[in-house]
């Protein structure tokens, strides 16, 4: 395989480069090639595909000399290096047309770690990987080593290459879309939290998925460690694996204690991390600012990377007590009328879904579900619906195929399911059937592209929504 040594990657020329689509990640590399024309940079051709049109920014990237195609899966020209957005999908004609006229493709991240490839830790996993990734970034922060958490949280890495100091490491959280198109990427630590069902309409299969995922680790050796979950079968058979090549693994569970010579779990109620046999004993489950137990198995991970790259126990403890939960992860954001409203506008898929299901009394929820149709598989969510919910509002796009899948699932069972055209209207439909004492949460097993820009914008709107109720904001 190709070796790219770090001190000599961020000068090798890279010719005529054309990155594909128009989001945050195109501008945030082209923003970077800009700074590297003439002398590296031959010529940027930014493509944004079939439906995209030319805006503001392309213009202003017109007049800093870069060719700009909108309107067009078709990729015309030859090219050095074609650098692609995560949601172009592998098998779309816009994709195979870059790999037709490219010597070479990559995804974003990949080609962040090209250009700086020291300090890299990397998470991926299909849930838990935004609170894991900040976690460890905060842990490492507070332990006086330098961290900055990129990659699918939002912040593209490329686009933090200028100013990243020499000792600053790149904490990435990393999705299947952006670990499909990695080749070389080498993180000192990556960590793997678990994988289920999610984006195979983007993938293919579960096996494709699951393969990506597997990406992370191709490059690690025996300096490296890999912090990989024994609680899925998935990954239980990902840490054999690693560990037959003979790679350092910590095997990270929150049910049992793993025999292995690096391992973090929970004992006695207390964290626990054993790296190369010594054991770091951390705070006690109870005392995390995070709760529920996925979010204590995210501790355990962002603490096994924090103590293998040199924080102190006392800092990891620190940190792990004081970190401040999440936006739209299980956000409770008002209560009206001894109802309680509930933001989960980041669940965006039904694994996701389950677990905030799990986190209030069977019963006593009222659950939004809806939004884009990725086609995912649908019986566990029905089954976990029906056997925890009092009723399901079912909207947006793949509304109608949810509110199906819950009917099937209940048969005869009571549970009270509705269909509405938006969110709105859920929302409201959702405040009529709550009885006091329940909860309405919205945890919508979809992503948002049919109603809005993002999870976040939805979240946003759900928040509007209690307010306009008069909803009081809750001490926590
Ligand atoms: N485009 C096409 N055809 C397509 C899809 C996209 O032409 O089928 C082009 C269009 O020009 C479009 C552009 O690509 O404007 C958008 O690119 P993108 O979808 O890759 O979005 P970005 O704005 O670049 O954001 C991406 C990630 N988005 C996706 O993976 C879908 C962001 O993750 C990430 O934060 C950002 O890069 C920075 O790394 C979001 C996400 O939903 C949060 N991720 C999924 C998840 O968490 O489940 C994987």
């Amino acid at each position: 395989m190709e070796c790219v040594m770090p001190s000599m990657a961020n000068s090798q020329p890279l010719g005529k480069v054309c990155v594909l689509g128009l989001g945050r990640t195109g501008f945030g590399v082209v923003e970077y090639l800009i700074q590297h024309m003439p002398d590296r940079v031959e010529s940027i051709h930014l493509y944004g595909g079939a439906r995209s049109v030319p805006n503001e920014q392309t213009a202003r990237f017109e007049g800093q000399g870069v060719h700009v195609t909108c309107g067009t899966d078709e990729i015309e020209g030859e090219y050095d290096l074609a650098i692609v957005s995560p949601g172009i999908p592998p098998r779309s004609a816009f994709f195979l047309s870059a790999k037709a006229h490219a010597k070479d493709l990559v995804g974003e991240p990949e080609f962040a770690w090209r250009e700086s490839p020291n300090r890299w830790v990397g998470i991926t996993g299909t849930n838990g990987k935004t609170t894991s990734t900040l976690l460890t970034a905060e842990i490492m922060n507070t332990g006086g080593v330098k961290a900055e958490a990129v990659g699918n949280i939002g912040v593209v890495a490329t686009g933090e290459i200028a100013d990243r100091p020499e000792d600053m490491w790149f904490v990435a959280e990393l999705s299947s879309f952006q670990l499909a198109t990695s080749l070389q990427l080498h993180p000192r630590v990556a960590c793997l939290l678990n994988l289920t069902p999610d984006h195979i309409e983007w993938h293919g299969t579960l096996e494709e998925y699951a393969e990506a995922k597997g990406q992370m680790f191709r490059n690690l050796d025996d300096e490296d460690l890999a912090v990989v979950s024994v609680d899925d079968s998935w990954c239980r058979k990902v840490a054999d694996k690693l560990e037959a090549r003979g790679l350092r693994v910590c095997r990270v569970s929150v049910h049992g204690v793993p025999e292995s010579y690096s391992a973090a779990f929970v004992r006695k109620g207390r964290l626990v991390v054993r790296l190369d046999g010594k054991e770091h004993k951390l705070v006690l489950g109870e005392s995390l600012s995070l709760e529920g137990a996925h979010n204590m198995f995210n501790a355990l991970v962002a603490s096994a990377v924090a103590l293998e790259l040199g924080v102190t126990v006392e800092a990891v403890c620190h940190a792990l007590m004081t970190f401040a939960p999440l936006e739209h992860r299980i956000e409770p954001c008002g209560t009206w009328q001894d109802v309680r409203f509930i933001n989960d506008s980041k669940a965006t898929n039904v694994d996701s879904v389950e677990k905030a299901l799990a986190s209030f009394s069977p019963g006593k929820i009222v659950v939004l579900l809806g939004g884009h149709d990725k086609g995912t598989e649908l019986d566990s969510l029905a089954h976990e619906v029906s056997a925890r919910c009092y009723a399901a509002v079912c909207y947006g796009e793949a509304g109608a195929r949810i509110a199906e899948a819950i009917r099937e699932a209940d048969a005869n069972m009571g549970l009270t399911v509705v269909e509405e055209p938006h969110m709105a209207e859920a929302f409201s439909r959702a405040v009529e059937l709550a009885r006091p004492g329940d909860v309405v949460l919205l945890s919508p097993a979809c992503s948002s592209f049919d109603e809005f820009g993002s999870f976040q914008e939805r979240g946003n709107a759900f928040k509007d929504l209690v307010k306009e109720l008069g909803a009081l904001k809750e001490a926590k």
